[in-house]
């Protein structure tokens, strides 16, 4: 009904391998629509402040062992525990850009062999984004990119299985940007496809959930 359509933030996930360039796109963009006079907030996950968050955070640093199922639901459990506020932050005009969302959740685990009908239960009614936006890098460059840290799955073998599972999941709707040209390109391209999305949701277009 057009009549019922409200003005509304937009959630704009931008996914991809580790060094593709996500968290620093994702400060970047804030600015921007800042800078445009528009409300916008970084988020990202994992959230590592929540309790939940913790315990992702030690599994990630090798502090803890935990099963691949039960690491696959705390992720999934950390985007739940954040599900609500999501909503009233985009209905209160306030558009989110995240760093990472459940196709994370999805091409890490299901990369470990988890079944990818399981990893994608637990994401089943979650906020569906407006946006995915692909940051895309072979797992060879990305690795040169200062080298990997110590965490978990920062290791060039697994990249490339995770880059495999990201296709899976890839649709028609994703945009892919090619993240080996310089911050600044990816910068100005990212822009454009955000903002025509923020107009989109300023317009009314509707929420929708996961999976869909
Ligand atoms: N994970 C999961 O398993 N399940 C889930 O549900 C979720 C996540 C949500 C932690 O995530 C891990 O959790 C992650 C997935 C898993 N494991 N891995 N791998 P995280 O988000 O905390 O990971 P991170 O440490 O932030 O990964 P990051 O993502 O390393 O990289 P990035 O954010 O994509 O890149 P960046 O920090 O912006 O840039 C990396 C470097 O490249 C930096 O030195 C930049 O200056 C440089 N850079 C960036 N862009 C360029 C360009 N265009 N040219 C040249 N150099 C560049
Ligand atoms: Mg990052």
């Amino acid at each position: 009904d057009d009549n019922n359509k409200e003005s509304r933030g937009a959630l704009v996930v931008l996914e991809g391998l580790d060094r593709s360039g996500k968290s620093s796109q994702c400060s970047r963009l804030v600015s921007y629509l800042e800078g445009q006079g528009l409300s916008a907030e970084l988020w990202r996950f994992p959230d590592r402040t929540t309790n939940v968050g913790q315990m992702i955070s030690a599994y990630l640093s090798n502090a803890s062992q935990l099963d691949d199922h039960t690491i696959h639901l705390l992720f999934s459990a950390n985007r739940w525990e954040k599900r609500s506020l999501m909503e009233t932050k985009l209905k209160s005009g306030i558009t989110l850009i995240v760093d990472r969302y459940s196709y994370s959740g999805v091409a890490f685990s299901s990369a470990k062999g988890l079944d990818i009908e399981w990893c994608k239960a637990p994401e089943i009614g979650l906020l569906a984004p407006d946006l995915v936006a692909y940051l895309d890098i072979s797992p060879d460059k990305a690795a040169k990119r200062g080298g990997y840290g110590d965490e978990r799955y920062e290791k060039l073998e697994f990249q490339k299985k995770v880059a495999e599972h990201y296709k899976v999941l890839h649709d028609a709707s994703w945009k892919v940007v090619d993240a080996c040209q310089t911050i600044e390109d990816v910068e100005k391209q990212l822009q454009e496809i955000v903002l025509s999305c923020v107009t989109e949701c300023q317009k009314g277009k509707a929420l929708s959930s996961l999976w869909s």
